[in-house]
């Protein structure tokens, strides 16, 4: 749908989407001056758009930490993506990554346009990365230590079972999520979350992207990138790339849906992750990610689209979640209403339906004994009653035109 399209269908998704605009022309403004961090701040502006806004109203201590932290798993995702470059190549890299970022001489030219860029010119953030204090620095070193070992074992293991899928995701999202605890921590605004907790953070949006990029992974060229557990998709089909096609589509639908049922397992743990967080900034960093991510799985659930396209949030959607996420009341309610639309299309004839039902109730019953259910302002079911009677506007007053054209045209017979 084009963007008209979207915005007659959604008009008050007008208000967020403009907020949205100002905020990134405001945060543009905001780049600073010295050459290494202007170049650390407009690369990620340009390699994350909406999540760069969520960053930059951090605390500007921890905001510097979190920049780096960023552009440092960039550039390592950048060689490990990177197909042209030989395995006997690519593993010492992944592997001596940690290094790299204390040395100010060191690069690698690999990847395609803007993050040839950040590769080009990784000096930039090594010199930043230098300026951080000390505590910030050792996570990110940890972090990226541990993820480029996890990585090198992966380029040759494909993804078996769910334990390696598991495995996987901790190494390339879990980390991750165990990395911005500790950076949180050093900031010292918030004290040391459980490291399964932090994990869980990762695995639940990881999950959501490789169920959602099925078929840009799939059409990988040359080759195709897997990272759906053979253990689930061969209960439906013998090779992974048959799901895309049509006669398989009922195959596929069951498949995916699987697939989200695995990764609704990890919803409660980020519910307790969150619940945790005591400062403003860092809440929201961490919750808007995820309300996109069940809001995601709630559009992809059942849906064969993600076998023949791209299923993605509309932007005045995306933008709506960035304005109301304030409150731990506003992640129970979005997930409590993700959760109902979910529950509203799972289909009795579904081979897990009862294990996912199990699973939305139980996401559902953690956000009611929450207690703050009712202080909230549900967007999803609030925007269907006004688009209703947006509809019922524009109806009227597309009738009362009619009418006055008709009127004006009539014959005069009098
Ligand atoms: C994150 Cl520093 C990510 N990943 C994300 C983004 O959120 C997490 C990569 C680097 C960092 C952070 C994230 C945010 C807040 C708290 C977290 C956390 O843990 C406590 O990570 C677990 O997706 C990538 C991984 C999932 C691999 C970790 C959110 C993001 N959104 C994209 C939208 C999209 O569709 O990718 O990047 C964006 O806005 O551009």
């Amino acid at each position: 749908m084009g963007s008209l399209g979207a915005i007659l269908k959604h008009p008050d998704d007008i208000y967020p989407l403009l907020k949205l605009k100002m905020a990134a022309r405001h945060a543009e403004k905001q780049i600073p001056v010295e050459a290494h961090w202007g170049f650390c701040y407009s690369m990620l502006h340009k390699v994350s758009r909406s999540f760069a806004l969520v960053i930059q109203q951090l605390d500007p201590e921890l905001r510097n930490a979190v920049c780096i932290f960023y552009l440092v798993l960039r550039a390592l995702d950048t060689v490990e993506d990177d197909t042209s470059i030989a395995t006997d190549v690519k593993v010492p890299i992944l592997i001596a990554f940690h290094r790299y970022i204390y040395d100010r001489d060191w690069h690698f030219s690999c990847g395609t346009k803007e993050y040839k860029v950040l590769m080009d010119e990784f000096h930039h953030v090594s010199t930043a990365f230098l300026e951080l204090g000390r505590s910030y620095q050792e996570a990110i070193e940890d972090i990226t230590k541990r993820m480029g070992a996890g990585m090198a074992k992966f380029i040759c293991n494909e993804v078996e079972t769910i334990d390696d899928y598991d495995e996987y995701c901790h190494y390339v999202a879990g980390l991750v999520g165990l990395g911005l605890s500790k950076l949180f921590y050093a900031s010292k605004l918030e004290d040391l979350a459980p490291d399964s907790l932090s994990n869980s953070m990762g695995l639940f949006l990881q999950k959501t992207n490789i169920i959602r990029d099925y078929l840009e992974d799939i059409n990988e060229i040359p080759k195709s990138r897997m990272f759906w557990p053979r253990e689930i998709w061969s209960k439906y089909v013998s090779k992974l790339e048959d799901l895309k096609y049509e006669e398989n589509s009922d195959k596929a639908v069951q498949c995916l849906n699987d697939m989200i049922t695995n990764a609704l397992i990890h919803a409660q743990d980020c519910l307790t992750y969150m619940s945790a967080l005591r400062e403003p900034s860092i809440f929201r960093f961490c919750a808007i990610p995820q309300i996109m991510a069940i809001g995601t799985l709630a559009m992809c659930y059942d849906n064969i689209q993600v076998f023949r396209g791209v299923v993605k949030m509309r932007r005045g959607l995306t933008a709506k979640i960035i304005d109301r996420t304030k409150s731990m009341a506003d992640v129970y309610g979005a997930f409590f209403d993700f959760s109902c639309m979910l529950k509203s299309k799972v289909n009795k004839n579904d081979p897990n339906a009862t294990k996912t039902l199990k699973k939305l109730e139980a996401i559902q019953k953690t956000c009611r004994d929450s207690g703050l259910l009712n202080k909230r302002k549900s967007y999803i079911i609030r925007s269907d009653s006004r688009f209703n009677s947006a509809v019922l506007v524009a109806f009227f007053i597309i009738l009362a035109i009619v009418f006055a054209y008709l009127s004006a045209n009539r014959p005069k017979n009098y």
